[in-house]
């Protein structure tokens, strides 16, 4: 049995970053604290999302608050081909979106298979506020937001539209595509925000439109509580963009932060959850997948599959896209 004098010892070691856990690769020490307020999200539209969140945590508002907003950016930005509106429609041409959010405490709220609301992740938190309930799925999902007074939007674009015309006539198919950007030209992606306030507050959002073309009543990894993003108050927080299915049968989000809780820096952690997916599926190199994680100490880092992912961070000193590490 352990003593009390032993488990002190093992909490202290552990909070020192130096604890591994048996199976797991050598534990990265993580010898720097970063700086605190910070939120970073995936891919170049976080700049803009960055910025609404930083306006509320430089003021010492809440990390949920900071989150929900900064997201709602891309939400209804026309031009972000991939979350909200404008968002690439399935194949039967209709945009269905995914979100989640959750808050320091281990609450949780998510929305999958939504039609029709511009701000999917507002949606999400009234779930984890006011139902009791993690999950609300399409129609149900959609009486609970016009119930709740959010009005019921056209979320298809023109642009959207020609697109999808355009994959129904050369009649590919459904297929992933890496790093949609190179595709369009334009740099985009599902949106995973976390965020730790001036008071320690450590909460994470995530929301998307899916996979272009997908299935119709297709739900990927954003919505999915530890898949698309997790967040344990006292440990640090994960965000996943990409192929929703590799990191569904990973549980990609929630392994990062149980690999920072053995220890392991962020980067370190979301290398390793790339590693579990190259190790265990074997159609890897046709997808991209690339994490973010924060730790509660304010440290942040990330991994993908493929070159290519990038992810934001603010800070009261740092302002920049950083280019992340990738397997391939
Ligand atoms: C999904 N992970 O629905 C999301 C979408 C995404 O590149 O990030 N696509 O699978």
């Amino acid at each position: 049995m352990t003593t009390r004098r032993e488990f002190v010892a093992l909490t202290l070691k552990s909070v020192a970053g130096l604890t591994v856990m048996p199976g797991l690769s050598q534990a990265e020490p993580t010898l720097q604290t970063g700086e605190i307020p910070v939120v970073i999200s995936t891919w170049n539209h976080g700049i803009p999302a960055n910025d609404a969140a930083w306006a509320i945590l430089e003021k010492g508002g809440y990390a949920l608050d900071a989150v929900e907003a900064g997201v709602r950016v891309p939400e209804a930005d026309p031009g972000v081909i991939s979350v909200g509106y404008g968002g690439l429609p399935d194949a039967d041409g209709k945009v269905t979106l995914d979100a989640s959010i959750m808050d320091e405490k281990g609450r949780a709220g998510s929305v999958t298979f939504l039609e029709h609301i511009m701000h999917p992740i507002s949606v999400a938190r009234l779930v984890m506020e006011r139902t009791p309930h993690v999950m609300l799925s399409g129609d149900g999902a959609l009486k609970f937001a016009l119930q709740n007074g959010f009005e019921k939007e056209n979320l298809l674009t023109p642009e959207a539209r020609k697109a999808w015309k355009a994959w129904k006539k050369s009649n590919t198919g459904f297929k992933p595509v890496i790093n949609i950007e190179n595709e369009v030209k334009v740099n985009h992606d599902t949106i995973g925000m976390l965020a730790i306030d001036r008071e320690g507050r450590l909460c994470g959002a995530c929301t998307t439109s899916g996979m272009a073309f997908k299935m119709h009543g297709r739900v990927g990894d954003s919505p999915v509580i530890g898949a698309g993003m997790y967040v344990d108050g006292k440990v640090g927080g994960a965000a996943a963009t990409g192929t929703g299915e590799l990191v569904m049968k990973t549980l990609g989000s929630f392994l990062v932060v149980e690999l920072m809780r053995s220890g392991m820096s962020p980067e370190a952690a979301c290398r390793e959850a790339v590693n579990r997916i190259v190790a265990k599926i074997p159609d890897y190199r046709q997808h991209q997948i690339g994490y973010i994680a924060l730790n509660i100490k304010g440290e942040t880092g990330a991994y993908a599959i493929q070159p290519g992912f990038e992810y934001a961070i603010r800070t009261n000193s740092v302002q920049e896209l950083r280019k992340v590490e990738s397997a391939i």
